[in-house]
C-alpha cells in the first residue's frame, strides 16, 4: 500500500484523465467524484475506477471534451444532456437548476441522460441535502444480476440512494446497490483474495459461491432480498430508463463496445423541498425521528461508517494499493 493525501489523491486522478483525453472541466470533475469516494473509505468507487475511465476515453465510447445542457421539459421536469461524457459534470451541471425548480416547484426531477456513470450516488445526494433538499437518486448500468426466479441477468447493479437534510449535522443518506453487493465491491474483493457472503453470487455455472473471484469470472451478481430486491431493482431500470427515455440495463449491454468501462445510460435524480409540507419545523421532526431511532440498542444511522472514514481520511490520507498505483502511472505516461 501506498499512503496518499486526498490532494495526491486527486492530483493521479486529474493527471491521468487529463493525458488520456479528458479537458480541465471533465477532469476536475471525474477527479473530485474519485477523491470523495476515497475520502469516505468507498474504495471501490475510488481511483480503482479509474482504468476504466481511461479504457472509455481511450476506445472514444466517452468524449472528455463535452458541457452539459440543460432542457426545462416543464417547470418540473429538466433533462441533462451529458452528451455523451461521464456523469460527474453532467451532476455539476445539472445541480443548481435542479436546486432552483424544487425551491418553486416544490418538488422536482432530473433525468440525466447520454452519460457513463461509475460511481457512489451518495455524491449527487449530498449535494441536493446540501441545500436542504430530500433527494433520491437511481441508475441503471449493464446485466449483470439475475431477476429472481432466473438465471439470466437483466438488471444491472443498480444503485439507489436517499438522503434527509440534517441541518448543521450530516445529511441521512442511505445508498445502495439493489444487488446484493455492489460490484466494485466484489471486484475489490476478488483483488484483495476475500471471499464474499453467501447469497452475493453465483458461480459461472450458476452455482451458489462466496468465491469473489469466481462470481467476476463469468459469474452473476444476486438482487439483495430475493424478490423483494428484485422488484426494486426493476423499479430502477423502469426510472433511470423508462420514464427518462434512456436505455434499460440489457439495452446498454446490447450497445455497449465492452471495453470494460461505463456504458452510456441515464441517471433519475428526485429533489423535494420539505419546508414546502413538512411545517416549520419540519427539520426538528425528522431530528425527533432519528433520536427515537437511535434510543434501540445496536442501530446506528446510515451514512455513519461513510463519515468516520471522511473525518479520519481527511486528518490522515488513505491507503492505495500499489498494483492499481502503478497501473494508473503506466496509462498516465503511456498516454499517446
Ligand atoms: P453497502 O451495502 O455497503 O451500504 C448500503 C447502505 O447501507 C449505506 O448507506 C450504508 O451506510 C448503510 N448501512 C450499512 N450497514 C448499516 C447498518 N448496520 N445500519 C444502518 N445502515 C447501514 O453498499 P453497496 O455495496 O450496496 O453499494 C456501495 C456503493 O456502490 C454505493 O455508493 C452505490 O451508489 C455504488 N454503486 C454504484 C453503481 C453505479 O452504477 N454507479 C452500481 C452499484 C453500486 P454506510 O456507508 O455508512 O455503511
Ligand atoms: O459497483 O456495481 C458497481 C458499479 C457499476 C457501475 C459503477 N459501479
Amino acid at each position: 500500500m501506498t499512503h496518499l493525501s486526498l490532494s495526491d489523491v486527486h492530483d493521479v486522478a486529474y493527471t491521468c484523465l487529463t493525458a488520456n483525453g479528458c479537458d480541465h472541466e471533465n477532469a476536475t470533475a471525474v477527479a473530485d467524484t474519485v477523491t470523495l469516494a476515497e475520502r469516505d473509505g468507498a474504495a471501490g468507487h475510488g481511483l480503482f475506477r479509474i482504468p476504466g475511465y481511461i479504457t472509455a476515453l481511450k476506445s472514444g465510447k466517452v468524449d472528455g471534451h463535452v458541457r452539459t445542457t440543460i432542457e426545462h421539459v416543464t417547470p418540473s421536469m429538466l433533462r441533462a444532456d451529458g452528451h455523451g461524457g461521464f456523469a460527474p459534470l453532467a451532476l455539476a451541471t445539472a445541480r443548481d437548476p435542479l436546486v432552483a425548480a424544487t425551491r418553486t416547484q416544490g418538488i422536482a426531477m432530473a433525468g440525466l441522460v447520454r452519460v457513463h456513470h461509475f460511481a457512489a450516488l451518495w455524491v449527487e445526494i449530498e449535494a441536493l441535502t446540501s441545500a436542504g433538499l430530500v433527494a433520491f437518486a437511481c441508475t441503471a448500468y449493464m446485466p449483470t444480476v439475475v431477476p429472481a426466479g432466473g438465471t439470466e441477468p437483466i438488471y444491472g447493479t443498480n444503485p439507489l440512494a436517499f438522503g434527509w437534510p440534517r441541518g448543521d449535522q450530516p445529511p441521512m443518506v442511505f445508498d445502495m446497490a439493489t444487488a446484493a453487493m455492489a460490484r466494485g465491491e466484489v471486484m475489490v474483493a476478488a483483488r484483495d483474495g476475500h471471499p464474499v457472503p453467501e447469497g452475493v453470487g453465483l458461480d459461472k455455472d450458476g452455482n451458489p459461491t462466496t468465491d469473489a473471484q469466481a462470481i467476476v469470472d463469468g459469474g452473476q451478481l444476486l438482487p439483495f432480498g430475493g424478490y423483494k430486491g428484485s422488484g426494486i431493482a426493476m423499479m430502477v431500470e423502469l426510472l433511470a430508463a423508462g420514464v427518462i427515455g434512456e436505455r434499460f440495463s440489457f439495452e446498454a449491454g446490447d450497445a455497449d463496445n465492452k471495453d470494460g468501462g461505463p456504458p452510456r445510460g441515464g441517471e433519475f435524480l428526485l429533489a423535494i423541498d420539505p419546508s414546502k409540507m413538512g411545517g416549520d419545523d419540519w427539520l426538528d421532526h425528522g431530528e425527533k425521528f432519528f433520536a427515537r431511532y437511535l434510543r434501540i440498542d445496536g442501530t446506528r444511522l446510515p451514512g455513519t461508517r461513510r463519515m468516520s472514514h471522511r473525518a479520519a481520511n481527511e486528518a490522515n490520507g488513505v491507503d492505495v494499493n500499489d498494483d492499481l498505483l502503478a497501473k494508473i502511472s503506466d496509462l498516465t505516461t503511456g498516454a499517446t
